[in-house]
């Protein structure tokens, strides 16, 4: 794992990739690339190129994003600081700790967005109102010291 750059604590995983003459495989382990334990894969694609996914946080929830095909950029945001990541490789994660937003943009036509989840799908841990968001993660920094 390279070293946290990103706002919160978010950061970007190097996935192992074997490559020959038949083509390329990258594997995921739990115990070895993954900082939680896996409850729920899913994917998303067919995106349209001007459409945007996400925006919004959660509350726990934590994530590993993979462009396993194409190209799409990530807002990462944790309510003080925004940086956009563009993921463009299927051997490179983006880890997403709860309590960051995240908004998905510009995606490629063969975009495919897979995503390991380290819970299953509850529509409450989400947060939807970005100004929401920002009180609650101001709120955690106090009560964080
Ligand atoms: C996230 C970003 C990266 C389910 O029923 N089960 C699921 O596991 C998921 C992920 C979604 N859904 C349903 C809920 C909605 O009716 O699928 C529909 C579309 O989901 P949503 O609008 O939340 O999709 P995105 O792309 O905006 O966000 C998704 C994840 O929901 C979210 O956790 O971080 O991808």
């Amino acid at each position: 794992m390279t070293e946290p750059l990103l706002p919160n604590g978010a950061r970007l995983l190097d996935l192992p990739k074997f490559t020959d003459e038949r083509g390329s495989l990258t594997y995921v382990e739990q115990q070895n690339h993954l900082p939680f334990e896996l409850r729920r894969a899913y994917y998303i694609y067919d995106v349209p190129g001007d459409e945007v996914r996400g925006e919004h946080a959660h509350i726990d929830l934590e994530q590993v994003l993979v462009a396993a095909s194409g190209r799409f950029d990530v807002v990462v945001d944790d309510g003080e600081d925004r940086r956009t990541v563009t993921l463009d490789a299927p051997d490179e994660g983006l880890y997403l700790p709860g309590m960051t937003w995240r908004a998905m943009t510009n995606f490629s036509e063969d975009a495919v967005c897979l995503v390991f989840a380290s819970e299953y799908y509850d529509e409450d841990d989400y947060v939807h109102e970005y100004d929401e968001f920002a009180e609650r993660a101001a709120n955690t920094r106090v009560n964080e010291g």
